[in-house]
C-alpha cells in the first residue's frame, strides 16, 4: 500500500511538472524578444508576510499604470509554483482592467532560470532584498545571489550599502556572472518592501495604510529604475 501511495504521488508530481512545462511553453509562444523585459517577484508577500489580496491590488495598479505610460517594455510577475495564490489574484484583477496583456503578464518559473528553463528572455530581474543588501536569508534573495555568484555581491556593494523600505537600487550584472552569461540578465534591481513579520526589522505591525503606501512606493521605484535601464 505504501509503495502504491508513493507511486501515485510520483505520478501526480510528474503530471504537475508536465502542466507547468505546458504553461511555460504557452508563454514562450507569446514572448516577444524585441521588448525590454523586467521579471519581478511579488515583493513582501512571503517572508515579510504582507497580505496577498492587498498586495495584488498594488501590483496590478502599479504595473498597468506603468505599461500604459511606457512603450517597448514588458513586465512579468513571476512565482515558483502553478498553485501560487498571488499569481491567481493578480491574473484575476488584471483581467478586469483594459490594457495590452502582452505587456504585463504572470509566469511560473524560477526567476534565476527564466531563459534556460522557461524560454523567456528577461533583461532585468528584480530581487525582494533585505535592508543590508546581503546574500542568504532564503526566498528569492538567496536564489538570486546564489545564481549570480560573488560578482553580484561586489557589484551591489559598489552601488549601495543599505536600502530603506519603499526604495530600490539597480545593479549592473558583471558579464562574468552566470546570470548574465546563461540567462542574459544585464541588471538586478534590489527592492526593499514593507515588512509585516515581527521577526524581521522595521515591522509595520499590521499598519496596512502605511504598508500599502510603502509597497506602492517600492513598485514605483522599481519600475522607474527599470525605465531608465530600458531607455
Ligand atoms: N523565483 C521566483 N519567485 C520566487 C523565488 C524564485 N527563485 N523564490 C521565492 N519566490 P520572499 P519577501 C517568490 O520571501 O516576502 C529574504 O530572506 C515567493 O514565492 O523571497 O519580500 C530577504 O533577505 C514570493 O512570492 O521575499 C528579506 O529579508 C516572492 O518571491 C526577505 O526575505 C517573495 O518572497 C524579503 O521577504
Amino acid at each position: 500500500l505504501e509503495a502504491g501511495g508513493a507511486c501515485s504521488m510520483q505520478v501526480e508530481k510528474k503530471l504537475d511538472n508536465l502542466k507547468e512545462k505546458e504553461e511555460q511553453s504557452k508563454e514562450r509562444v507569446s514572448s516577444d524578444t524585441s521588448l525590454c523585459t523586467l521579471a519581478f517577484p511579488s515583493i513582501s508577500t512571503a517572508d515579510f508576510q504582507f497580505d496577498l489580496e492587498k498586495a495584488s491590488e498594488v501590483i496590478v495598479d502599479a504595473a498597468t499604470d506603468f505599461v500604459q505610460k511606457h512603450d517597448n517594455v514588458r513586465l512579468v510577475l513571476v512565482d515558483l509554483s502553478q498553485k501560487s495564490r498571488i499569481l491567481s489574484l493578480v491574473k484575476d484583477k488584471a483581467a478586469k482592467k483594459s490594457f495590452d496583456s502582452s505587456r504585463f503578464f504572470t509566469f511560473v518559473g524560477d526567476i534565476t532560470q527564466l531563459h534556460s528553463k522557461g524560454g523567456l528572455q528577461c533583461n532585468v530581474i528584480a530581487n525582494a532584498a533585505n535592508w543590508r543588501l546581503k546574500p542568504g536569508g532564503g526566498g528569492v534573495n538567496a536564489a538570486i545571489f546564489n545564481a549570480a555568484g560573488e560578482a553580484l555581491q561586489h557589484a551591489t556593494k559598489e552601488c549601495a550599502d543599505t536600502l530603506r523600505p519603499g526604495n530600490s537600487v539597480a545593479v549592473p550584472v558583471p558579464s562574468t556572472s552566470p546570470l548574465h552569461q546563461q540567462e542574459g540578465v544585464t541588471h538586478v534591481i534590489h527592492v526593499l518592501g514593507p515588512n509585516m513579520n515581527p521577526m524581521r526589522p522595521d515591522c509595520l505591525k499590521n499598519d496596512y495604510t502605511k504598508g500599502c503606501k510603502v509597497l506602492r512606493e517600492a513598485y514605483n521605484s522599481l519600475f522607474e529604475n527599470f525605465a531608465t535601464i530600458a531607455q
